[in-house]
């Protein structure tokens, strides 16, 4: 006889950024008894923990929000790019209209999460203390959730004040008049930096890898000006996903190699103009997987951010004659005047791949050339990206496996979303799903779509337990794999590639096409949910 229990809910999603409350959303008006929770204070995901001073999104509007006619009709941006204070402002609106507050509970961090085979549920832990149950568990973290500082010596020495960008106070620091130490140059960075030169008295960035940074190409928009886009919303929500990136359109149907140098130019100029991340997602077909087209696009950027780079000594460490890894396969950040800020007198560049950094002391960082004395730190330094937050809840599945020891040996998982031994655990925006490669709100609806079809059938069909099997998990796993080598992005040193956490298993950790992802899950689900073991 079953032993199989009542849990206090149906699903217990974990996380309020974009997936998340999608879920939400969607769960609730299935009829399911939900509950979010999430250890932030305010509903945001990436737009709560990371508020440093410029923060602000690489997707346009309108491309970047919810395709909810209620939630887009009665908001209005005021920037083509927006910053981390209007999208935390936009999750509020998004919580207030869909009347989603009931359903969440803030400041509740997951400090442990156990499956019970027998009863088949979950027991979750939160904050430490009280447990609650759920038939479901959804995961729906992000991949960055989980910030990683190097293990540079000293590091607790410091006695200045010190921050990643992920967990920037918040309350705020102020920047005026600081000694800035920035360390590292992705996206994240980046935006720093261009608010830091602005008030600090001293700014040094410590550099490994210059950024291949876009122009941003920033708007102000006004409330008529979207009232009039507004027709055509519907159309791009539905365009995005059938295309690789999510976006509203994707790479062109041509090689670089087929156009003239003519042509390809005045395809490259008319992606520049344009601003955002084009460049990357609306350029040739073969940018990414054509060392020779490739070449073509970064030899364009290097020579555009040349011409904004006043001082000969930076030159090639900015926009270096070879490429440090082909264009793109980091991804490209968006700027507004990064190039700019290191004709400054207040701005230098320390390059670490000459002089690394030695030491943490109390007062400066220490490098192989010297010491830069400074009165505050920034790590700008990434995410164990997909799996460090996953592994932080302390999930256990079936046979005492924690997702820790699961994933030990690289991430796997069934269509980016399942893990053998985790039944009953679906998680949204993970590792091997398009994720990284995706615009955010994109996926969301994509995998919450697909994810509450899957619990509507699972109900209607009167079962209570799904599983992937190893067999797909172990196919999906190989098949990221194979996709992953046919493009170039093995060849850089990325968290696409899990390369930037010393020890990690070099892989591809997102699969690389978001309308090739749409057409797999939906076959999944046409053929009865092939791939998973259903009780
Ligand atoms: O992190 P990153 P991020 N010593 O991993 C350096 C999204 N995002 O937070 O390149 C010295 O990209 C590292 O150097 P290297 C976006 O998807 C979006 O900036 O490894 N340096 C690199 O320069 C993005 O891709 C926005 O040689 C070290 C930097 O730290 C993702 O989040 C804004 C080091 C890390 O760059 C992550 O971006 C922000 C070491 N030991 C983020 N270890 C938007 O615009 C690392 N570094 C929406």
């Amino acid at each position: 006889m079953s032993k199989r229990a009542s849990p206090d809910y149906d699903a217990v999603i974990v996380g309020a950024g974009f997936s998340g409350i999608y879920l939400l959303h969607k769960l609730r008006n299935a009829g399911f008894n939900v509950l979010l929770v999430d250890a932030a204070a305010e509903p945001g995901g990436i737009w709560y923990w990371n508020c440093y001073p410029g923060a602000r999104v690489d997707s346009q509007v309108p491309i970047y929000e919810y395709s909810i006619p209620e939630v887009w009709r009665s908001w209005t941006w005021s920037e083509r790019f927006p910053g981390w204070k209007e999208l935390r402002a936009y999750f509020q609106h998004v919580c207030n209209t869909l009347k989603l507050w009931p359903m969440m509970r803030m400041g509740a961090r997951v400090t442990g999460a156990n499956y019970e085979q027998e009863a088949q549920q979950w027991h979750l832990q939160l904050n430490g203390e009280e447990t609650v149950t759920t038939r479901f568990l959804l995961p729906a973290i992000g991949f960055a959730s989980k910030p990683h500082i190097p293990d540079f010596p000293g590091i607790e020495d410091f006695e200045g004040e010190w921050f990643h960008t992920a967990r920037w106070p918040q309350q705020g620091v102020d920047l005026s008049g600081r000694k800035i130490a920035l360390i590292g140059t992705g996206a994240s960075g980046v935006q720093v930096a261009q608010e830091a030169a602005k008030s600090a008295s001293k700014l040094t960035l410590f550099q490994r890898t210059p950024i291949l940074a876009l122009p941003m190409q920033q708007q102000k928009l006004t409330k008529e000006g979207q009232e009039r886009d507004k027709q055509d919303y519907a159309a791009i929500f539905e365009a995005r996903k059938q295309t690789r990136g999510g976006f509203e359109s994707q790479s062109l149907d041509v090689s670089a190699l087929e156009v003239d140098e003519k042509e390809r130019k005045a395809h490259f100029e008319y992606l520049w103009q344009k601003g955002g991340l084009r460049f990357w997602y609306h350029n040739f077909s073969d940018l990414l997987i054509n060392r020779e087209a490739n070449r073509y696009a970064y030899d364009f950027w290097r020579d555009k951010v040349r011409a904004r780079i006043s001082d000969p000594n930076l030159v090639e460490l900015l926009a270096p004659s070879e490429p440090p890894h082909p264009f793109g396969t980091k991804r490209p950040s968006l700027e507004q005047c990064y190039y700019e800020i290191f004709a400054q007198d207040n701005v230098d560049l320390v390059d670490l791949k000459a002089t690394p950094i030695t030491r943490i002391k109390p007062h400066a960082i220490e490098t192989a050339g010297g010491e830069v004395e400074c009165d505050l730190i920034v790590y700008a330094t990434g995410f164990d990206a997909g799996r460090g937050g996953m592994v932080d809840m302390n999930i256990t599945g079936t046979n005492d496996l924690s997702v820790s020891q699961a994933w030990e040996d690289g991430l796997r998982a069934y269509l980016g979303m399942a893990i053998a031994d985790f039944p009953n655990m679906l998680f949204a925006y993970g590792p091997l799903s398009p994720s990284g490669f995706s615009n955010g709100p994109t996926s969301a609806e994509i995998q919450g779509d697909w994810i509450c079809d899957f619990l509507v059938w699972m109900r209607d069909n009167d079962s209570h337990q799904f599983e992937a099997s190893a067999t797909a998990e172990a196919g999906w796993t190989e098949m990221v794999a194979q996709a992953g080598a046919m493009t170039l992005f093995p060849e850089a040193n990325s968290w696409y590639m899990g390369a930037n956490i010393p020890g990690r298993k070099r892989q591809l950790i997102n699969f690389p096409s978001v309308s090739g992802y749409v057409a797999l899950c939906e076959d999944v689900a046409n053929d009865g949910y092939r791939g998973f073991i259903i009780d």
